[in-house]
């Protein structure tokens, strides 16, 4: 069975989007931020980023990883396609060139678009939005995702979703990429089609799964 570590407020919210997408049953191993605690290695402290059995799993410390099969994976959207190749169906490639796409559209998201986003929700995450440093890094960030935004939105003029004009995972990995930017509404107030686009993934049963086991979890810490 597929084993998710890692919680539902990080990025491991991606793999169980996936996995409920999938229809997949998994095991999740709650593995918390290290950065949240205030002695992470303490001998009663939670499982997490930092806990020497986490370790074993990730050298890098960071959460998500999946294990499946006896593979062990750590990069979340990477996760996300060798899930869609494995299990195939519409949310995987149909052949070598839409692979092709996915990745590129992953990669996209992870090199061009992933820097600036978690800037945004990292500056709310520590309530330093009203804070000069925190406008000045919210700034920057919205004005490195002009560009990026301009491309998607160029793209869905033609197309419903990103690869195949279906849902697939390059939309799964790019939609939860840019919902960290969602408090930047003038980005999407321009950009109607990436707004249009990130309601039509977002109004999928598996998001709303997953969504409700973010606020279970938010609600029991
Ligand atoms: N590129 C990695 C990044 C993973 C990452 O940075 N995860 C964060 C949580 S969202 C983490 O584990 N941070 C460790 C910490 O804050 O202590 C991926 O996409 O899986």
């Amino acid at each position: 069975m597929l084993t998710i570590y890692g919680v539902y407020c990080s990025r491991a919210s991606r793999n169980y989007w996936m996995a409920e997408e999938l229809g997949l049953p998994f095991k999740s191993v709650p593995v918390i931020q290290a950065r949240l605690l205030a002695d992470p290695l303490a001998p009663d402290a939670r499982s997490n980023t930092k806990s020497p059995a986490f370790l074993a799993v990730n050298p890098m410390g960071k959460i998500p990883a999946i294990e499946d099969d006896g593979l062990v994976l750590t990069e979340s959207l990477a996760n996300n396609l060798y899930l869609a190749r494995k299990h195939g169906g519409p949310l995987a490639g149909a052949d070598v060139k839409e692979e092709g796409q996915m990745l590129a559209w992953t990669l996209w998201a992870a090199t061009e678009v992933e820097p600036h986003t978690v800037k945004i929700v990292l500056t709310y995450d520590n309530a330093r939005e009203n804070t000069p440093a925190g406008q000045g890094t919210i700034e920057a960030s919205v004005e490195g995702l002009e560009g990026p935004f301009a491309r998607l939105e160029a793209h869905l003029k033609t197309q419903d979703y990103v690869v195949g004009n279906r849902f697939t995972v390059a939309d799964l990995n790019l939609a939860e990429v840019l919902r960290y930017a969602m408090s930047e509404t003038y980005l999407f107030e321009k950009h109607p089609r990436v707004k249009a686009w990130l309601a039509r993934c977002h109004a999928r049963p598996a998001f709303e799964k997953m969504m409700a086991g973010r606020r279970k979890e938010a609600e029991a810490a």
